[in-house]
């Protein structure tokens, strides 16, 4: 059997949410780790969009890291991430839009001269207050189990940290401080962040999360 081939970038939060659920999931992907800068020309070729992760699963193209996630847990779902209420469902479309770009005009504000860094961690922090009241009193998002929305959203908030470690720290979020801490100890973060080699044609097979024997 063929295993489904994972085009990703270590340290793309759209890839590491991916690689989340592929690896809860239990599903051996053979790994083809992209340079952005220089996209191999097999990438290019099944996804022309050109963004990272994409899995190719017998010939079907999987091409945005929700999908990824979706079709990863469609196959197992053993900690029961999709078991998760509806407004999970927007909370993600939140995370991925208003404070998505957010932290981009935040964290690369010299490529957006037309915005205010400061005014756009305001932005981002209105969504990181909100995640806090959620997580008073429960150990993630919806409860006390990981679920989809903590496993989509907690890749973002971690590049929002890290772009003022001490500003972040700094900030009356005990709650979401702890579940980002937590997440960034967790043995299922230490799995995904292993570092390869660039992919090209005719490199040895890197088999993302082998099936452990027995
Ligand atoms: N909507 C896409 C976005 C993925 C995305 O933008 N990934 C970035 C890396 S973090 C990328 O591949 N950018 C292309 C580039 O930099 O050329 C998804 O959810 O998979």
């Amino acid at each position: 059997m063929t295993r489904p081939i994972l085009y990703s970038f270590r340290r793309c939060p759209y890839a590491m949410r991916a690689r989340l659920a592929i690896h809860v999931a239990g599903i051996e992907c053979e790994l083809r780790e992209i340079l952005l800068r220089d996209k191999a020309p097999e990438f290019l070729a099944a996804s022309p969009k050109g963004t990272v992760p994409v899995v190719v699963d017998a010939g079907h193209v999987i091409e945005e890291s929700l999908d990824v996630m979706h079709w990863a847990l469609a196959k197992h779902d053993p900690q029961g991430w999709l078991d998760m209420p509806q407004e999970g469902h927007a909370l993600i479309a939140q995370s991925d839009g208003p404070f998505k770009s957010a932290l981009d005009r935040y964290k690369y504000g010299s490529r957006h001269p037309e915005a205010d860094t400061d005014d756009e961690r305001e932005k981002g922090a209105d969504f990181l207050r909100k995640l806090n009241t959620m997580l008073q009193g429960q150990a993630y998002l919806y409860g006390e189990n990981p679920c989809l929305s903590d496993m989509a959203i907690v890749t973002f908030v971690r590049q929002f940290a890290h772009v003022d470690q001490d500003w972040f720290y700094a900030q009356p979020w005990p709650d979401l401080i702890r579940w980002l801490d937590a997440f960034k100890a967790s043995n299922l973060f230490a799995a995904i962040m292993g570092k390869y080699p660039t992919w090209q044609q005719g490199d040895e097979i890197i088999v993302f999360c082998p099936k452990t024997p027995g």
